[in-house]
């Protein structure tokens, strides 16, 4: 029978917007406007696809649900942090996210700059509350998170790309913040998820493969998407790559190369999975659907 994979999305997605509501403070505990604007980005309706990536790399470890969903929540805070943050006037200034006006729209830019703060504050928070596992003890999980989010990961590929942008740059240079920029979080999120399974080094080598792989061929397609769909569509401001003269794959080896590139990746995590003979559907099922999305 073949994996359903929108099923396990919306079951998956319930169980981390249960789990979010539960780390983040109350909308109306003092002082409300943080708490407001911090829920405001949290549950304006992104796909949870790290949270989800998080899970299944639990299950097919032999994890618990329980075990993983803290993990996945703390990854879902840093990401919607980034998003805050990417999306304010100093950054790529943008007023649309999750089909919704941005959070410095709504809060102000002081108020915006402090929900990405304070969500990703929140997310160490909720990683030093985990229980810890035999191979994996909290010093593990929390360097794994600020490894990822730090000046070498993630703020690494928004440097880079913020001084990238209106300069020609060579592909090489674009696949650098490409894998910082979004591929380390989306190998993160499948890390930790194994190691609150408490998973062998060999899973553990095979979900970072798998993490990498996927996580790159995520930002292709969003390059391409970026062209392709509409704003109504992707729910944030199409052709903003194209107007911000940033560098992208289609712009730099074309559309039908990108989507090859995309597929070869794909490939390559799929293959990554073979570790777990056949016991992966739900990474299968999700590294298929971020190949073939279309928002
Ligand atoms: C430190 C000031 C400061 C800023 C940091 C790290 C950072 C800002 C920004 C990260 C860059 C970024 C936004 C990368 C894009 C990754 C990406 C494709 C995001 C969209 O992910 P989806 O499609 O979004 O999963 P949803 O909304 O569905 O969760």
């Amino acid at each position: 029978m073949s994996f359903d994979l929108q099923a396990y999305l919306r079951r998956q997605t319930a169980a981390v917007d249960r789990g979010l509501n539960r780390f983040l403070p109350a909308a109306g505990a003092k002082p409300a406007t943080i708490h407001r604007a911090m829920r405001y980005s949290i549950f304006a309706g992104g796909k949870r696809i790290r949270p989800a990536l998080c899970l299944a790399a639990a299950e097919a470890c032999g994890g618990r649900l329980v075990d993983a969903l803290p993990l996945a929540c703390a990854v879902e805070c840093i990401h919607t942090y980034s998003l805050v943050h990417d999306d304010l006037p100093a950054m790529d200034d943008d007023d649309l996210r999750r089909g919704k006006p941005t959070n410095h729209k709504v809060f102000g830019e002081g108020i915006a700059v402090l929900a990405g703060d304070a969500l990703l504050t929140v997310a160490f928070g909720i990683a030093a509350q985990c229980k810890g596992w035999p191979r994996y003890n909290h010093r593990n999980i929390i360097l794994e998170l600020a490894q990822t989010a730090g000046s070498q990961q993630l703020i690494a590929g928004q440097v880079a790309d913020l001084e990238g942008e209106g300069k020609k740059i060579p592909a090489s240079q674009l696949r650098y913040i490409h894998e910082r920029k979004t591929s380390a979080l989306l190998c993160c999120a499948v890390r930790l998820g194994g190691m609150s399974a408490n998973c062998t080094p060999a899973q553990l080598q095979a979900l970072t493969d798998f993490g990498y792989n996927v996580g790159l061929a995520f930002q292709i397609i969003d390059d391409i998407l970026d062209v392709t769909q509409t704003s109504e569509q992707l729910g944030k401001t199409a052709g903003k790559d194209t107007a911000a003269a940033k560098a992208t794959y289609p712009s730099i080896v074309g559309m039908k190369e990108s989507r090859r590139i995309a597929g070869q990746l794909t490939g390559r995590a799929f293959r990554a999975l073979r570790v777990f003979k056949g016991k992966a559907p739900a990474l299968e099922a999700l590294a298929e659907y971020l190949l073939k999305r279309d928002k």
